[in-house]
C-alpha cells in the first residue's frame, strides 16, 4: 500500500481562510487513477486553512476547557469539509475513496497517537478502498484535548501497517537545507540522519511543519519521497520509483 500525504499547503492557500485547490486535487486523483487498483492507497490531508486558522482561534493544542467545546467541534466540522470536497472528487473519477475520521478512532497522547484500531482501515484497503484520513481535532490523554496532525497519523500507520512508501505532497521542490525562500537554498536530494535542516512553517499553522514532517519520515522504515505536489506527473514518478524531489531510502 502507498501512503500519500496531500499537504494543507497544496489543498489550500493557507494565507487565505476556507480556501480550497480543486485543480490540484483533481490532478492527482488523475496520477492515482493510472495506478489503482494495481496498487493500493491510503490518503491522509493536511488542515490547510481549513483545520489551522479554526484550531487556532479556539486554542485546541492548549487543551480541553468548558467552552473551547464547540470550538473543537467547529473545527472537527471544517476538516469534514474540507475531506468531503476531496473524496467526492476521487468519486467523480471512479475512485472508491472513503473518509475515515482519526479522531473517532485514535486518542492520543503529546500530539502522538497511543491508542486507536486500525481494524477498519485494513478491511477497506483489503477491499480495494481508498482510506481518506486528515489532520484532526482529537481526545488527548495528556491535556483532554489537542490536534492531531496528519504526519504524525502517517507514522502511526506505517508502523502498523504493510507499507510499500510513503509520498508527500508539497507546494516545494522537496525538502532544503533550509527556507526555500531564502536565497541560496539548496534542495535535498538525499535525507539520512546527518542531514541538518533548517526552516518553519508558516505563521498559520498550529502542528510541527517541516521539522516534524523530517523528523517522523526519519522514524519510518519504508521509503519517503517529499515532491512538490503542484506539478503534474511528480506523483506518477514516486510512484515508479523515479527520481524527483527529496528521497529517504
Ligand atoms: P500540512 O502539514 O499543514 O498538511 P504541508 O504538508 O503542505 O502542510 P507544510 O507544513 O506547510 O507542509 O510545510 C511545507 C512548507 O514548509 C513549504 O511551503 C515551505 O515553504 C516551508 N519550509 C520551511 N523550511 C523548509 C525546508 N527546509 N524545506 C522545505 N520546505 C520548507
Ligand atoms: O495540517 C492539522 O493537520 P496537519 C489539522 O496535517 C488541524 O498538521 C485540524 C489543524
Amino acid at each position: 500500500m502507498i501512503v500519500v500525504k496531500l499537504g494543507g499547503s497544496i489543498i489550500s492557500d493557507k494565507s487565505k481562510p476556507f480556501s480550497f485547490r480543486q485543480n490540484v486535487v483533481e490532478g492527482i486523483a488523475e496520477e492515482i487513477s493510472h495506478f489503482y487498483p494495481k496498487k493500493k492507497f491510503l490518503l491522509v490531508h493536511g488542515g490547510g486553512s481549513y483545520g489551522h486558522p479554526l484550531a487556532k482561534k479556539y486554542g485546541i493544542r492548549e487543551g480541553f476547557a468548558e467552552e473551547k467545546m464547540i470550538g473543537f467541534s467547529h473545527t472537527h466540522q471544517a476538516m469534514l469539509e474540507l475531506n468531503k470536497k476531496i473524496v467526492d472528487i476521487f468519486l467523480k473519477k471512479n475512485l472508491p475513496a472513503f473518509s475515515v475520521s482519526p479522531s473517532s478512532v485514535f486518542v492520543i497522547e503529546n500530539g502522538e497517537v497511543v491508542e486507536g484500531s486500525t481494524a477498519a482501515m485494513e478491511a477497506l484497503l483489503e477491499k480495494n478502498f481508498i482510506p481518506v484520513l486528515f489532520g484532526d481535532v482529537a481526545m488527548a490523554r495528556d491535556r483532554g484535548m489537542d490536534i492531531l496532525s496528519g504526519d504524525q497519523i502517517i507514522s502511526f500507520i506505517e508502523g502498523k501497517l504493510e507499507v510499500e512508501k510513503v509520498i508527500f505532497l508539497m507546494d516545494v521542490d522537496g525538502i532544503y537545507d533550509r527556507n526555500p525562500d531564502e536565497k541560496g537554498a539548496k534542495l535535498v536530494e538525499m535525507l539520512d540522519k546527518k542531514t541538518s535542516v533548517e526552516g518553519k512553517t508558516g505563521k498559520f499553522d498550529v502542528t510541527g511543519g517541516i521539522k516534524n514532517k523530517i523528523e517522523e519520515a526519519m522514524k519510518m522504515k519504508c521509503p519517503v519521497y517529499f515532491i512538490n505536489g503542484m506539478t503534474r506527473g511528480n506523483l506518477t514518478k514516486a510512484i515508479e520509483g523515479e527520481k524527483v524531489g527529496t528521497y529517504k531510502p
